[in-house]
């Protein structure tokens, strides 16, 4: 990772800045230069750099301050900071360690100890950012369905109130397809389950392809149930959307793992926020009134849209 090879210096003298670049440098670090704590965090904002060396006195914003109001930003990730400085007895160190340094140091700097200190700062570093990822693909499983990849139901429950609030807030219309395969349970029956998963992912691929990047999102109800949430898009845009992809599904070959190819339909059942209604527009009403609009659809014979 070549950001853990850059060091941001923040220090007032230039004297004493161009003499730690220059040991930074045989190091073998690439080096940039704040003149207070002020430019620093503007430095930051604009190029990020997750190893900083400060000061402690120095204009308009010292490396206290420095290093409190870097703590309360939130950054592209985390910034190990060493206090480097004359003031040199414990009292200073406990406040510049309290003020959210990492790691203090003091003038002058022996070179060799400062490349063993930043070793640590790149082990810390490296852990950090391992966990980050760690938990930035928890945190995507989390509302992920397995099988297909959709969003799975625990993100449809969170996502669809909020998006509703959305809606009401701006007066703009929102739309949620609900969609059932049509007799599913028989291709499980003839062909394995397998082969019914295979068709669900096949679905659920012809769903995804059917989403307008941005404004739509679709996620697994359940079983062989999927939903797709249509943000600003009112009950006929919907309809239009949930015929164009009936229409895909009952026109597609889905190849199983038998060699076979399977023709499936599925049915739809669509609803509608509607901007001005004076009925205030619930997950569970917008739910309902797209299942109980499927379930027609079924009772109709199926392979169809019902709004
Ligand atoms: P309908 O047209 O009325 O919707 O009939 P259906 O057969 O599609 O509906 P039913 O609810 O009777 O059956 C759904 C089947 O879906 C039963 C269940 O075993 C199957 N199923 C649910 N989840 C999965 C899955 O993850 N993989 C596979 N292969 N099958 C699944
Ligand atoms: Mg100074
Ligand atoms: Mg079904
Ligand atoms: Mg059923
Ligand atoms: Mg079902």
């Amino acid at each position: 990772m070549n950001d853990l090879k850059r060091v941001m210096v923040v220090e007032d003298s230039a004297t004493q800045a161009l003499h730690l670049k220059a040991i930074l440098e045989s190091l073998g670090y690439d080096v940039k230069v704040a003149s207070n704590g002020r430019v620093a965090l503007d430095m930051l904002h604009e190029d990020f750099c997750r190893i900083v060396i400060t000061d402690w006195i120095m204009p308009e914003m010292d490396g206290i301050e420095f290093c409190k109001s870097l703590r309360s930003l939130d950054l592209p990730g985390y910034v190990y900071v060493l206090i480097l400085t004359a003031r040199d007895n414990l009292d200073d160190l406990v406040e510049g360690l309290e003020a959210g340094a990492d790691d203090y140091l003091t003038k002058p700097v022996n070179p060799a100890e400062l490349a063993a200190r930043l070793k640590t700062a790149k082990r810390i570093l490296e852990l950090e950012s391992s966990l980050r990822q760690r938990n930035e693909e928890i945190a995507r499983m989390a509302v992920t369905d397995q099988l297909t990849g959709l969003y799975n139901r625990r993100y449809f429950n969170e996502q669809l109130p909020l998006v509703i609030k959305a809606a009401v807030r701006f007066q703009q219309p929102l739309s949620l397809i609900m969609m059932d395969i049509d007799h599913f349970k028989s291709v499980n029956d003839t062909y394995g389950h397998q082969a019914g998963d295979a068709v669900l992912q096949k679905f659920a691929e012809m769903v995804r392809s059917s989403l307008r990047a941005g404004v739509d999102w679709a996620a697994r109800f359940g079983g062989e149930e999927f939903a797709v949430v249509m943000t600003n898009t009112a009950l006929k845009g919907a309809e239009v959307a949930a015929e164009r992809l009936r229409l895909l599904v009952a026109h597609s070959l889905i190849p199983i793992p038998s060699g076979d190819k399977l023709r499936i339909t599925a049915s739809f059942g669509v609803a509608s926020v509607t901007p001005g209604s004076p009925d205030e527009p619930t997950m569970e009403k917008l739910v309902a009134a797209a299942d109980e609009a499927l379930y027609r659809a079924k009772r109709r014979g199926r392979n169809r849209v019902v709004a």
